[in-house]
Parts: structure tokens; C-alpha cells; sequence
């Protein structure tokens, strides 16, 4: 079948009904600027469709998976029934590192209050109580959160209220989380909850000065597969002072001093960006987007990183690392090129690697002809200049929007007026992010949180060489004989950030997309072989 993207596109509508087919329309863009440069309009963040299988999570997973798990010494505690707890346990390869044996590491344990039918009638808060002071008698932690299930909200609790008593009563840290499940229209509303709270409680609650020259936070970078090990080594060996990971390798004290930092460096827009936003009205900390996927990416934003703080000493230090690092990624972008290059590629997957992973592909020579998030809004898509359009409907209204003031005493602006007119001038983008479109290919195209019936058939009609998603997705497409890279989990491979990241991926691809096992990817009834035959009889 032909691959024009607007045919393409009313094949996948023509199996909906009415209705459905009216509103996919809308999250289903082909990639035509219009004629003043700018991409088209898609919708996003809307509701999925009863009965379409979508790739999406729920609110809780958002919040306790994404945004808060990866934090190795705040101790999570699952409000509700014990499935929520143990299928959210351990599921997301979020690495970390404690500095001595004796550190606090709670990423490996599962707590859960259990709820049986006795509190979903009379209610958990008693129950969540005990097992708080449970949790501090075995543990002696320096924070608890407690996470909210789907009957939690259904029938009350007010988890808010038990934390503060018990934060009172026990003197740790102790805050919760209105993440239902249900909460919102995917993952990313449990993302806006985890920073609320985390605003709220955490950031800004030690006040050590820190003299170091260059600090930043890194938001938005999880550590799946190492990969913030190895930024935080180049940040390192550059000079850079990284206070503290939203939520990568994190712990709780580098929350707490993070509002020390002199610049917020934004990895994974979508998840992150309300702190970002937050920190800068209260603490006068401006952000930036940046990219370590990607050698480009990686050297673009290390380079952005040292404009910002302008000395010539850091500067020269961040060329030094970036041309040491470029000769073995050029030499092996060579090598993979030989065989991929033209070579097609698919990414569906959260609310920023379908962007990011992108900038990989194409320094091999690869093509993404299809792309999309699972969860994002359209200012991960269209860029943030959409943002003032977004309606806010029912759903998002749902989320609490804190209101954030300067603070009286600590509110610094770290860069005057002129300066950030130079830095602007320089190609610094403060508060600001482009998103995925502008960035993709004429005519690619753009689904928004792709229902398994149009991957089937996208695989079908483009049959591309890779196609990159979640483990829900990835036997369904094998059995279609094409290669099935997860972005979420990396399967067992990565790092894949930076420039060590960058060769891993290349070489990763080169062999997934070149070999030729696929091939034999047929099932039975396809083979017409005896034993296909009689599979048909049965
Ligand atoms: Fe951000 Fe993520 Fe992602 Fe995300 Fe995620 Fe993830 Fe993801 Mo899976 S925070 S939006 S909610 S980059 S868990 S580390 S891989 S869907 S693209």
C-alpha cells in the first residue's frame, strides 16, 4: 500500500465509527507547516476512547512511578490495595547509587497499606496510620510520602490530614499525594501532582549556602538504564556542579537545597516543566531545554549550559570534554551509517523520547516517518507558544494549579535584564521549549496516543525497519516480524544518554535493524507448511 500520509491517515479513520473517527481526525496530523512556518494544530491530552487499547498509564503511576520513585531515600507508601503496589514495584528501571553501604536505599522495597474491604466500607486512614508508624519504626526515615489508589479518593480519606498529624507526631517529613488513578486522562496529571507536592513540601527546606561557581539542577532526567550516570559524569569532568536531579539518582536532601542551583537545565519537558516554572517565579531560577539524547543534543546543551554561565575557564573545559568525546562518536556514527542509512523508524512512546530519540536515528541516517507521545500536551508537539491557546477543559481542571509568588526573602533573579537580551542573542531559549513538530520531517506523521489497532496497522502498511515503544507493544509488533526497541526500559541495554549513550544506541540499532531473524517472523497459518495446514484445521 501506498505510504502518502493523508491516505494513511483515512485508512486508520475509516475502521471508527463516526464519532470516534471525527475526534481521532484531530490527533492524527500530518506534519504540513503551514505557510508562515508553523505546524499544524493536534489535539492532545484528551480522553482515550473507551474500548481502544491505548498505551497509557493511570495517574498514580505518574506520580509514585515516575516522578517520586526514582528518589532513593524518601520511603513510598501505596495507599490502597495491594495490586497498585506490587505492579508499580520495581517496573520502571530507574537506577541508583548510594554513596556507602549504610545509605538509605528504599527503591527495592514495596509498601503498600493493604486496603482490604473493611477500610473500603469504613474507611483507611487508621490503617494508613499504623502502617506509617510501621514504616518509621522499621526504616527511621528522613521523608514519607504516601500515594493515593483510585478508592482512596472514592470513598475519602483524607491523606493530607494523616500526614500532617503523623509528620507532627513522628518529626520526619511526611506528605501525600491526591494521585487517584483516575485523577486525570493519563500519567502526565500524576506528573503535575508529584511537583505540586513536591514544591510544596520538599524544594527549599535546607538553606545550606553552596559556594560552588556553576550549579544547576537537572530536571526531568530519570536515570532508566544509567543514563543519568553518565551525564552526571560529564557534568563533572565540565566543572559543573549538579545540585540535584528531578529525580534520577536523587535523594531527599538535594531537593531540599536544589533552589541553590543558579540555572534549572529541563531534560523531559512534559514531566517536569511545572517545577521548573514554579522555581523560577519563587526563586528567580530560570530554565532552559536541553537535550542529552543524542551527541548533538548532548554538545549543544553543555554548550548552552557554559554560555550561560560565561567564563572563559568553564567554556574552554566543556569544548575540551565535548572534541574528546566526539572522535570515537563520529568514527562509530561511520561505521553504523554504512548500514542504516534511509533505513525507517517509529517511536510511540511517553511524553518526550518520541521526540528525543529522534536526534539519534537521524545521526545515523535513519528516517522517523511516524512519531507521537502517549501522554503529552500540545506544547510538546507544537511548542510552548501554543500554550496560551490551550483550553482547559473538565480533566485538567481537575489538577490543582498552585499559586507561586516571588518569595520575600530568597526570590534572586540570577541574570539581569541585559543579560538575558545577550543570551537570547546567543541562541538561549529561557523558559521556552520548540517541541517534537517543528523539528520533524515534512509529511511525517503525527498520532497522538496511538490506539493498538493503528500501530497493527501502521506496521502493516509502512513495515518500517524499527519500531520503538513500551513492553505492551513490543510482541505485538515482533510477531509482525519488525525489530521492537522499548524506549521506556531500554529492554536491558543503555545508558543511551550522552556521548557514551550515543554509541551504545547506534550500535544497539545497527544490529536490531540488520539482522535478519525478522525474516522468519512468520506464523504458522503464513507458512504454508504441513504444520500451518493442520494449525488451520484445528
Ligand atoms: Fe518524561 Fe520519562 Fe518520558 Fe515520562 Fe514515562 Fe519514562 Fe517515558 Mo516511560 S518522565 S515523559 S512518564 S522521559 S516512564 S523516564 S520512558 S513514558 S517518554
Amino acid at each position: 500500500m501506498e505510504t502518502n500520509p493523508h491516505t494513511v491517515k483515512d485508512e486508520l479513520l475509516k475502521a471508527y465509527p463516526k464519532k470516534t473517527a471525527r475526534k481521532r481526525a484531530d490527533q492524527i496530523v500530518v506534519n504540513e507547516r503551514k505557510p508562515d512556518g508553523t505546524v499544524p494544530e493536534i489535539r492532545a491530552n484528551v480522553r482515550t476512547t473507551p474500548g481502544a487499547i491505548t498505551q497509557r498509564g493511570c495517574t498514580y503511576a505518574g506520580c509514585k512511578g515516575v516522578v517520586i520513585g526514582p528518589t532513593r531515600d524518601i520511603l513510598s507508601i501505596t495507599h490502597g490495595p495491594i495490586g497498585c503496589g506490587f505492579y508499580s514495584w520495581l517496573t520502571r528501571r530507574n537506577q541508583t547509587r548510594p554513596e556507602s553501604p549504610e545509605d538509605a536505599n528504599y527503591i527495592t522495597y514495596c509498601l503498600s497499606t493493604d486496603m482490604q474491604d473493611e477500610q473500603i466500607v469504613f474507611g483507611g486512614e487508621k490503617k494508613l496510620r499504623a502502617a506509617i508508624e510501621e514504616a518509621y519504626e522499621l526504616f527511621h526515615p528522613k521523608a514519607i510520602a504516601i500515594f493515593s489508589t483510585c478508592p482512596v479518593g472514592l470513598i475519602g480519606d483524607d491523606v493530607h490530614a494523616v500526614a500532617r498529624d503523623m509528620k507532627e507526631k513522628l518529626g520526619i517529613n511526611i506528605f501525600g499525594f491526591s494521585c487517584e488513578g483516575y485523577k486525570g486522562v493519563s500519567q502526565s496529571a500524576g506528573h503535575h501532582i508529584a511537583n505540586n507536592q513536591l514544591f510544596k513540601h520538599v524544594v527549599g527546606t535546607d538553606e545550606t549556602p553552596r559556594t560552588e561557581k556553576f550549579k544547576i539542577n537537572m530536571l526531568g532526567e530519570y536515570n532508566i538504564g544509567g543514563d543519568a550516570f553518565v551525564i552526571e559524569n560529564l557534568l563533572e569532568r565540565c566543572g559543573i556542579t549538579l545540585i540535584s536531579t528531578f529525580s534520577g539518582n536523587s535523594t531527599y536532601d538535594a531537593f531540599a537545597n536544589s533552589h541553590m542551583a543558579d540555572l534549572n537545565a529541563v531534560m523531559c519537558h512534559r514531566s517536569i516543566n511545572y517545577v521548573a516554572e514554579m522555581m523560577e517565579k519563587k526563586f528567580g531560577i530560570p530554565w532552559i531545554k536541553v537535550n542529552f539524547v543524542g551527541a548533538e543534543g548532548t554538545a549543544k546543551s553543555l554548550r548552552h549550559i557554559a554560555r550561560y554561565f560565561n567564563d572563559a575557564e568553564l567554556t574552554e573545559r566543556v569544548e575540551g570534554v565535548i572534541s574528546e568525546e566526539m572522535t570515537e562518536v563520529l568514527k562509530t556514527q561511520f561505521d553504523v551509517r554504512k548500514r542504516c542509512e534511509g533505513k525507517t523508524a517509529m517511536l510511540f512512546v511517553g511524553g518526550s523520547r518520541a521526540h528525543h530519540y529522534q536526534t539519534l536515528f537521524a545521526e545515523m541516517g535513519m528516517k522517523t516517518v511516524a512519531a507521537g507521545y502517549e501522554f503529552a500536551h500540545r506544547d510538546d508537539y507544537e511548542g510552548r507558544r501554543v500554550l496560551p491557546a490551550i483550553k482547559v477543559d473538565a480533566d485538567s481542571r481537575n489538577i490543582e494549579e498552585l499559586e507561586v509568588v516571588p518569595d520575600p526573602a530568597r526570590y534572586a533573579p540570577r541574570k539581569g535584564p541585559d543579560e538575558l537580551v545577550q543570551l537570547a542573542a546567543d541562541g538561549l531559549e529561557f523558559n521556552g521549549y520548540q517541541g517534537m513538530m517543528p523539528e520533524m520531517e515534512e509529511g511525517a506523521l503525527v498520532i497522538d496516543d496511538i490506539y493498538h489497532f493503528e500501530t497493527e496497522r501502521l506496521l502493516e502498511i509502512y513495515k518500517p525497519d524499527i519500531f520503538c515503544a513500551g513492553i505492551k507493544e513490543k510482541y505485538a509488533v515482533q510477531k509482525a516480524g519488525i525489530p521492537c526497541k522499548q524506549l521506556h526500559s531500554y529492554d536491558y541495554g543503555g545508558p543511551y544518554a550522552g556521548f557514551h549513550g550515543a554509541i551504545n544506541f547506534y550500535k544497539e540499532i545497527d544490529r536490531m535493524v540488520n539482522t535478519r531473524i525478522w525474516a522468519y517472523a512468520r506464523a504458522p497459518w503464513e507458512t504454508g507448511t504441513a504444520l500451518a495446514e493442520e494449525a488451520i484445521a484445528s
